[in-house]
């Protein structure tokens, strides 16, 4: 028989450029709401590292726009674990156009801390996938596997 183990979702949260300046707020907003900060590195991304984390959008017409402003300042990445984590963190930053969630969502952080199309404040991974591709790039060296509860008690 295998070995009971415990695992509880995880997603990764970024602050960015524009919302550095009210990371300790965003936080205590985080944690009422339930998530527990399993991990968090405030880090300048180089352009070449923004590419990367937004691979996804490479040759869009905001891509090169979308790196300027992502590597203009310190971002905060923090590692979040709750139950269904990634849907709920990403239904408390709402929608990716700050001036819409204004309108739609005004309690949402993105209205609150957002400006626009592009400068929306925060980030959230979208699938368990790119949950866990996310959090290595952030922290290489992080856990991914859930830990048998015996070597949990060992470590
Ligand atoms: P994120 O990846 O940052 O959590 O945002 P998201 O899933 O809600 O939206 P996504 O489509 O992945 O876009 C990534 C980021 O690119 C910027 N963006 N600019 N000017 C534009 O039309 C535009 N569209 C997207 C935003 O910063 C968005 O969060
Ligand atoms: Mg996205």
């Amino acid at each position: 028989m295998s070995k009971p183990q415990i695992y509880v979702e995880r997603t990764l949260a970024v602050i960015k450029p524009d919302a550095v300046h009210h990371a300790d707020e965003i936080e205590d907003v985080i944690t009422r709401y339930g998530f527990s900060v399993l991990q968090k590195r405030k880090v300048q991304l180089t352009p070449e590292q923004a590419s990367e984390f937004y691979a996804e959008h490479f040759g869009k017409m905001f891509f090169p726009s979308l790196i300027t402003y992502m590597s203009s300042g310190p971002v905060v990445a923090l590692v979040l674990a709750k139950d269904q984590a990634i849907s709920s963190w990403r239904e408390l930053i709402g929608p990716t156009n700050s001036l819409i969630a204004k309108q739609t969502h005004p309690d949402c952080l993105r209205a609150k801390y957002g400006t626009d199309d592009q400068q929306n404040a925060l980030h959230g991974s979208d699938s368990f996938t790119t949950a866990e591709k996310e959090i290595r790039f952030f922290f290489p060296d992080s856990i991914v596997e859930p830990i048998p509860i015996g070597e949990a008690a060992k470590s």
